[in-house]
């Protein structure tokens, strides 16, 4: 199934593409996997970042903006600390304790693990149509304001796991001590969480083969693993609506609703 993803969504040598494709991609499916060539993946990963978007430096990122995630030693296991050790990483959103996380993540593998290590993806789209006819109410209830809150104790910011904003479904979402839910969403928390795991998919990738996803709609972790490591990250913003008119950020609702709706309607006829 994981072959799958990559496969579905491949745009080969994505550098030379027109940007605008790469676009249309990540808007239509959340996901666009690609092969780089490897001379240079650092400075390979950059130029994509580029192209696509602002680049966003991160406090763990170089002068470059890119962030070499490889065991460091000493890590502790605190959330936003994980990815430098050789624990699983739960999929989560990337900086879901900002006001604004970043638009898109895009991972290169620069040296796979000679054991583990396999890229974790969740198209939290497709959970939540699948949350909608077994869970009815977990949407709305999981949109509240306030109903998570995300951050570290001293650093927190109330939030919720679904957010609407023109429209679009944006999600926030994290499986370790960054995240806490108020106990009057626990069960609906507790249901999607199990939905999270049912649909994770695992990605075995080579040397320079990588992923961007858009950070609203999809979460992103990685398996266990032993011995060196290496994944080069960039994490880019894009103008809210393109010039081209291609909407960024979270998938439509209506897509989504539809679903339900369908569903409903079957249930009354
Ligand atoms: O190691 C990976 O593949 C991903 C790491 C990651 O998602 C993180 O450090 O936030
Ligand atoms: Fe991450």
């Amino acid at each position: 199934m994981g072959r799958g993803v990559f496969e579905a969504h491949h745009m080969g040598d994505i550098l030379s593409r027109d940007p605008e494709d790469v676009f249309r991609t990540i808007s239509t499916f959340g996901i666009v996997t690609f092969s780089l060539r490897g001379d240079n993946l650092r400075e390979e990963l950059s130029c994509l970042g580029a192209a696509l978007g602002r680049v966003r430096p991160h406090p763990h990122s170089d002068a470059d903006g890119a962030t070499t995630i490889a065991p460091r030693p000493g890590t502790d296991l605190r959330a936003g600390q994980l990815g430098f050790s050789r624990e699983h990483l739960p999929p989560h959103t990337d900086a879901s304790a900002m006001e604004f996380p970043p638009d898109l993540l895009l991972n290169v593998c620069a040296t796979p693990a000679a054991r583990g290590g396999e890229a974790l993806l969740v198209d939290m789209r497709a959970v939540l149509a699948r949350a909608l006819q077994l869970h009815p109410g977990m949407f709305e209830r999981l949109l509240t304001p306030g109903s998570a809150i995300f951050g570290t104790p001293g650093h927190t910011r109330a939030g919720s796991v679904f957010e609407l904003c023109d429209g679009r479904v944006h999600v926030r979402f994290r499986q370790d001590d960054g995240m806490f839910f108020n106990a009057n969403v626990l069960a609906e928390a507790t249901a999607l969480l199990g939905l999270v795991d049912a649909m994770t998919v695992q990605l075995h990738l080579k040397r320079g083969q990588g992923y961007i996803v858009d950070n609203h709609w999809w979460l992103h972790g990685r398996t266990r693993f032993d011995g060196p490591r290496e994944v080069i990250r960039i994490l880019a913003d894009v103008a809210s609506e393109r010039a081209d008119g291609v909407p960024m950020g979270g998938f439509p609702w209506q897509g989504v609703s539809a679903l339900r709706d369908q569903r409903q309607a079957g249930a009354a006829g």
